[in-house]
């Protein structure tokens, strides 16, 4: 399991307990226990029916479907028969009512730059990229690469792909050009959209250059063309016959592109996320059963109001922000507030700012985000009127109860309910969360499932452990927002997700347990997975990174309790050669260092490079991950840990442990 061992020792002696505000249930769309009760009930009881009827009422169909749901999991069908579109119920759904004219996108850009779209303005420019889409030769079923910042022609590429059925394949910024050209080829992408640059705390990230690099010597061989759109002015080269700007573009697009009739099952999106293997999964989601998840988890977790302001502070890049940012949020009209750049820039007030300038009433980060406000001080949210406020949120890992408290007294100023979220690029949506005007809230728990989740905990054999026995989390019923394969590779995904327990569950990965309340803990994965800063990382992939380098000949990978990022990445390498000492040594560690963020990109960054001469294994040569991840976290080991001799001695030691 991966050990954040002061978390978890602190969620499994929190008693407190937080009653949603009156005030906040008085006006809530779902205000008992009774209420969620039946919804839950009915939905277990009876999912086709279930969402089913929110399907009827909720969504837009060019034509009704003839089934709800056909199969088992894994390969259960959601809304067979119908015709949708998720453009269609993001934007032009809405122009018919009153909200044609109202904010549909507050963004603001780094630098202070803003821009607002209402829905009739981001309508127009969707309908137009989508016709520069046709123009470029892609239909429906092709793939599209997005590597771009945090701008509003990320969205409206989003869903001008979704109008045109193309699936689009957004990849978060912070990935170099080798994961761009896998990410490319696994799924055989025909364009690639970017921009020429992004701003990041004042600097340039070069986006394109990167690109450039990604498709150079026919690296991308699948990729035709490339559109580029103008952000931060900066020196670009355009190659002929393949580079396009999209301001050029978008100069003689007409904005008349309808919306393809698509099929409820069409691929809407592949998002690629790690796995406990190097290579990273195409996440696969589609069009009927993704929009109706993000629509009605957002509309039960944020309680949206016509008049909110509403703001997830994810990247686009991630799943947070496609369910979050843009397909959940503008399929109920909401208004979603994007931001581009970095919480410390120029200063440390930065977001406080944004809530004070826009009013925000809804706020969702991630703990990492928050652990870096507590320790930057109150001070800065202190000079900033906050009181717009009304409901706070987190996703991405466990949250410790100490940064829960901080976030519900000096954000919230003890007013604000907070939703734990958990979920995974998997599951499309949010599957346990309180719901804000209804459950009683406890800091560092997630609380219970949504209605349609029925997540069950159970032990390494499948059964069902009772309450407070910490076992592994598992879902006992298929979801419309599922994912439905990983692209191109249908055995990997019943493999990882279904295998473990015969086809009978969905295997998050994730270790939890249930209280006697029936509120849920969950303590983190239980694979080789690690969760850096909310972004998920596989050792694997790392320590692949690693072994491409001339100089090692063996690397192991391990996640350790990391006081802001949740979990850093300590790698035990052992070099081709002699192990360096002095300014050698350093020096080694500096050209790792640079080698993975080359391979994988800045968001895998090291923080610790460990020369060893050998790593613990046991005799059949696995390799002691569980005694490296002691080492990593400083903990008591048997002994000192520090040369081969003594690692040999662990070895011996804890292998009947590690079997
Ligand atoms: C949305 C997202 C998924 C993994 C998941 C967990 C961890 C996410 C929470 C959480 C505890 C939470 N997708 N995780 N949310 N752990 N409490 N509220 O993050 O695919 O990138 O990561 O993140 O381990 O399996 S993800």
């Amino acid at each position: 399991m991966s050990d954040n061992s002061n978390a978890i020792e602190s969620v499994l002696t929190e008693t407190r307990k937080f009653p949603p505000p009156a005030e906040f249930t008085k006006h809530a769309m779902i205000s008992s226990e009774q209420q969620y009760e039946e919804m839950w009930n009915r939905a277990k009881d009876d999912p086709a029916g279930f969402w089913g009827d929110i399907a009827q009422n909720e969504l837009d169909w060019f034509q009704m479907y003839d089934s709800v749901m056909e199969g088992d999991m894994p390969e259960t069908k959601w809304f067979t028969g119908g015709k949708i579109n998720a453009s269609y119920n993001c934007l032009d759904r809405h122009l018919l009512t009153w909200r044609k004219n109202k904010a549909a996108i507050i963004w603001e850009g780094e630098p202070g730059d803003t821009r607002t779209l209402t829905y009739q303005q981001l309508h127009h420019e969707v309908c137009k990229f989508a016709s520069v889409l046709d123009k470029l030769g892609i239909e429906a079923g092709d793939r599209v690469t997005l590597y771009m910042p945090m701008v509003p022609e990320l969205a409206i590429a989003m869903l001008a792909c979704a109008r045109v059925g193309a699936t689009h394949s957004i990849i978060f910024g912070g990935f170099s050009a080798d994961a761009i050209r896998d990410r490319n080829n696994d799924a055989q992408s025909k364009l690639v959209i970017t921009a020429d640059g992004g701003w990041r705390r004042g600097k340039e990230i070069p986006l394109k250059a990167t690109v450039d690099d990604a498709l150079a010597d026919g690296k991308s061989p699948s990729v035709e063309k490339v559109v580029v759109v103008r952000r931060t002015g900066g020196d670009v080269s355009m190659e002929d016959g393949r580079d396009l700007w999209w301001h050029d573009l978008m100069e003689d697009a007409v904005a008349d592109r309808e919306c393809t009739h698509l099929d409820s099952e069409h691929p809407l999106f592949i998002l690629y996320t790690s796995g406990s293997t190097g290579k990273p999964k195409g996440v696969l989601h589609t069009t009927a059963g993704y929009l109706l998840g993000t629509m009605m988890t957002s509309r039960w977790v944020f309680d949206f109001k016509d008049e909110d302001t509403y703001w997830c502070t994810a990247d686009i890049g991630w799943i947070t922000g496609h369910s979050y940012i843009v397909y959940g949020p503008l399929a109920n009209g909401v208004t979603t507030m994007m931001y581009e750049g970095a919480p410390n820039w120029p200063d440390e007030g930065r977001f406080w700012d944004i809530v004070e300038k826009h009013k925000v009433n809804t706020f969702y980060t991630a703990p990492t985000a928050i652990r870096a406000f507590i320790k930057w001080g109150d001070n800065w949210p202190q000079q900033h009127d906050l009181s717009s406020l009304r409901l706070l949120g987190t996703v991405g890992e466990p949250i410790n109860p100490e940064a829960w408290m901080w976030y519900h007294k000096t954000i919230g100023a003890e007013k604000c309910p907070i939703v734990d979220t958990w979920w995974q690029t998997e599951t499309g949506g949010i599957m346990l969360s309180p719901l804000p005007g209804v459950t009683a809230t406890k800091p560092g728990s997630c609380t219970k499932p949504l209605p349609g989740v029925v997540p069950a905990i159970v032990s390494e054999q499948g059964e069902p452990l009772e309450a407070n026995q910490g076992g592994l989390l598992v879902m006992t019923q298929p979801w419309p927002h599922m994912l439905r394969t990983l692209y191109g590779d249908h055995d990997r995904f019943i493999e990882t997700y279904f295998s473990k327990f015969d086809g009978k569950y969905y295997f998050a990965g994730d270790g939890a347990r249930r209280d006697e309340d029936g509120y849920y803990w969950v303590m983190g994965r239980v694979d080789d997975v690690i969760n850096v800063s909310g972004h998920r990382l596989s050792t694997m992939e790392v320590e692949s990174a690693l072994v491409s380098h001339e100089s090692v000949a063996e690397a192991a990978v391990v996640g350790f309790p990391h006081d802001l990022k949740g979990e850093g990445i300590c790698c035990f390498v052992i070099p081709k050669g002699e192990i360096a000492t002095g300014d050698a040594l350093e020096a080694a560690q500096k050209e790792l260092i640079a080698h993975v963020r080359q391979q994988i990109g800045a968001l895998a960054t090291p923080d610790q490079i460990r020369f060893t001469a050998a790593l613990p294994k046991t005799r059949s040569g696995k390799i002691m991950r569980r005694l490296l991840r002691d080492i990593a976290a400083g903990r008591e080991s048997a002994g000192d840990t520090t040369t081969l001799e003594d690692y040999s001695v662990l070895a011996s030691l804890r292998e009947s442990d590690e079997g």
